[in-house]
């Protein structure tokens, strides 16, 4: 069996699993209640459905930001970003989002624009947004200390700052110099916070990213706040010892709810580098700042699974690493291993160089491509895990051992993950390599790339070159994939791609919605559920009808069907189609058949036997 503790504790609190005494686990705090949750699964997965019925999922987020997005330290001026964004289209290599960093304000001040680098946004932005980009802009608690300055002025006058025990403002030193902070545990002050992002939103920005809210200070001893300061609390007044680990998620708080006030029919993109147990309902995370490294590379991979099964499964990693420059080879292992993770993004630090998937050369330029574009196709797939994700907590990335619970020698394996249900993943980590060793967990899989099948095999080494990586489907899975895009704004292209890795029986569903609004709350939404049947030389497919009341595009249906054999009778719902070849095709060497139809977004069933 499984269990999970959450330990529900504020303060400064550690865990040790077996360090002191190899018998023993045991979780403390300096201060605070002994309040913690024992959570009985018994599989993993129950843990995490449990644990999210207590603190709650993530949000259905908007579509583009399952996007690529392309960030760094710090795209400016105007010009600069205009460049960024059309390299993106003339090299046709998808992205969604591009990211503004601390120098688009005007000398740090949060909610201002340096209007000498960004004469105006919302023109710019207007321009971006014609293109398919999403503007995401940069948002840190310090508020300059400075009285000329509106948002200091209107926080004062609400008393929105925190304050040591006499009264004094605490003042730390962050990008603008000295600084105030809003005390985001105040209810009012939160409103108050969220509702400064209305300056960003009339400009057009899109998305919004909460950094240094752990808090980090620059010049304290401790590197946060004086651990004296009082916050509110809503009736709970406490000292930042107990307030401090829920510093950021108060922050996501208010600036998800402010963002969503303005604009109650978008869904908000919030991103942000501190959190709490149940934060995952306001906003996505990073994992802060990595260090461009084959070993950074390789830790990835558990920091965003850990994440991942404790809540926060809207988690990425700074492609490429954000301290120094990677090598063509490492960007491009990196960026092959973020298509995988739920967020996906590159980001790097101030002065390093360009870090664009096409800062490396032609060879790595068009691996990159290649790759970003699997993240498009995977779309469809991906926006049903995160749909699953928003019900009920169930997480988009899996350790091996969270779907294969009675695997022991799988535990510990931390280079290889499930991307959603069907996929398993085994990305290059390491300098040269071009070969891996693939470790599958129990059943049978099929190679994504050739749709080969591996039965009952444990250990298989395979070519790893450089322009791949090994990718497997479970048997037995049914992913919905879509043509490329250059973004998540462009209408789906015909056909929508169902690839089916056959088992005997299984069943999947595609998830679609208009993938902004939150009308598929009042029934706009399309849910399908795809089963297969497999029986010797026979085959049934079949799409039930879709429930909700939201129906994308007309379109075109295509079914990859691997590990087929040539049909001598291709039935859809009862009428022969084997005579009208432009239907369907038996691919002879990799004994794959498609078959295409057009949705009718009713019941449809396919028969196919031999
Ligand atoms: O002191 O805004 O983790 O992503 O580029 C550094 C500048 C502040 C830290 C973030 C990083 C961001 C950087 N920030």
């Amino acid at each position: 069996g499984t269990y999970g503790i959450f330990f529900d504790n504020t303060y400064y609190s550690h865990f040790d699993f077996g360090k002191t005494n190899a018998d023993q686990y045991s979780f403390g705090a300096v201060d605070g209640d002994l309040n913690y949750y024992f959570i009985y699964g018994p599989s993993p997965i129950e843990v995490l459905t449990k644990f999210s019925k207590l603190v709650g999922t993530i949000p259905l987020p908007p579509r583009w930001s399952i996007g690529y997005q392309q960030s760094r330290w710090s795209y400016y001026p105007e010009s600069k970003v205009r460049e960024l964004a059309g390299t993106f289209r003339q090299k046709k290599i998808p992205c969604d989002a591009i990211y503004l960093d601390i120098h688009y304000m005007d000398g740090y001040r949060c909610f201002t624009w340096d209007t000498s680098r960004f004469p105006n946004p919302k023109k710019m932005i207007s321009d971006l947004s014609s293109d398919g980009f999403k503007v995401v802009t940069i948002i840190d608690p310090g508020i300059k200390n400075d009285a000329t300055y509106w948002v200091y002025q209107s926080g004062i006058k609400g008393n929105h700052f925190v304050k040591y025990p006499d009264g004094e403002y605490f003042i730390g030193t962050v990008w603008p110099g000295n600084c105030v902070f809003p005390d985001f545990t105040r209810g009012d002050t939160r409103q108050w916070w969220g509702s400064l992002y209305q300056i960003l939103i009339e400009s057009g920005v899109k998305g919004f990213w909460n950094d240094m809210n752990e808090p980090s200070v620059f010049d304290s001893p401790n590197k946060t706040f004086d651990l004296t300061v009082i916050h509110d609390g809503e009736g709970y007044k406490s000292d930042h010892r107990e307030y401090h680990n829920i510093y950021g998620m108060q922050m996501v708080r208010g600036t998800y709810e402010g963002v969503l006030k303005i604009k109650p029919n978008e869904r908000p993109f919030v991103l942000t580098r501190a959190n709490y147990a149940g934060g995952n309902r306001y906003s996505a995370t990073w994992t802060g700042d990595n260090i461009s490294s084959w070993e950074h590379l390789e830790m990835a991979i558990p920091m965003c699974l850990s994440l991942s099964i404790s809540g926060q499964s809207f988690v990425g990693t700074d492609i490429g690493g954000f301290v120094g420059n990677p090598s063509g080879e490492l960007y491009t292992r990196w960026l092959q291993l973020g298509v995988f993770l739920p967020l996906m993004r590159t980001h790097t630090e101030i002065n390093s160089k360009d870090q664009e998937p096409w800062s490396y050369g032609a060879k790595y330029e068009e691996i990159n491509k290649k790759f970003i574009e699997l993240r498009y196709q995977l779309l469809p797939y991906l926006y049903t895990q995160f749909y699953k994700a928003s019900v009920n907590g169930t997480p988009i990335i899996r350790p091996i051992f969270f779907d294969y619970p009675d695997e022991e020698d799988n535990y510990l394996n931390d280079n290889e993950f499930l991307f959603g249900e069907a996929l398993l993943v085994a990305p290059v980590l390491g300098e040269g390599e071009n070969k891996r060793d693939v470790k599958f967990p129990t059943g049978d899989w099929y190679n994504y790339w050739t749709g080969e099948k591996y039965t009952k095999t444990k250990y298989l080494r395979f070519d790893s070159p450089i322009e791949n990586i090994p990718l497997f489907a479970k048997a037995g899975s049914i992913i919905p994939t879509q043509q490329i895009v250059q973004s998540t704004d462009e209408a789906p292209i015909d056909p929508l791609t169902i690839k089916i890795f056959p088992s005997d029986k299984s069943s999947t569903i595609l998830y679609e919605d208009d993938g902004n609004s939150f009308e598929y709350k009042n029934g706009y939404y399309c849910l399908r559920k795809i089963s297969l049947e497999t029986k010797l030389r026979f085959n049934k497919i079949f799409f039930e009808n879709p429930v909700g009341k939201y129906r994308p595009n007309d379109r075109t249906i295509m079914i990859e069907l691997y590990d087929s054999f040539k049909p001598n009778s291709i039935k859809i719902n009862n009428s022969e189609i084997i005579d009208n070849k432009d239907k369907w095709y038996y691919h002879d060497r990799d004994r794959m058949l498609t078959i295409k139809f057009i949705d009718t977004f009713e019941k449809i069933l396919i028969e196919i036997k031999e």
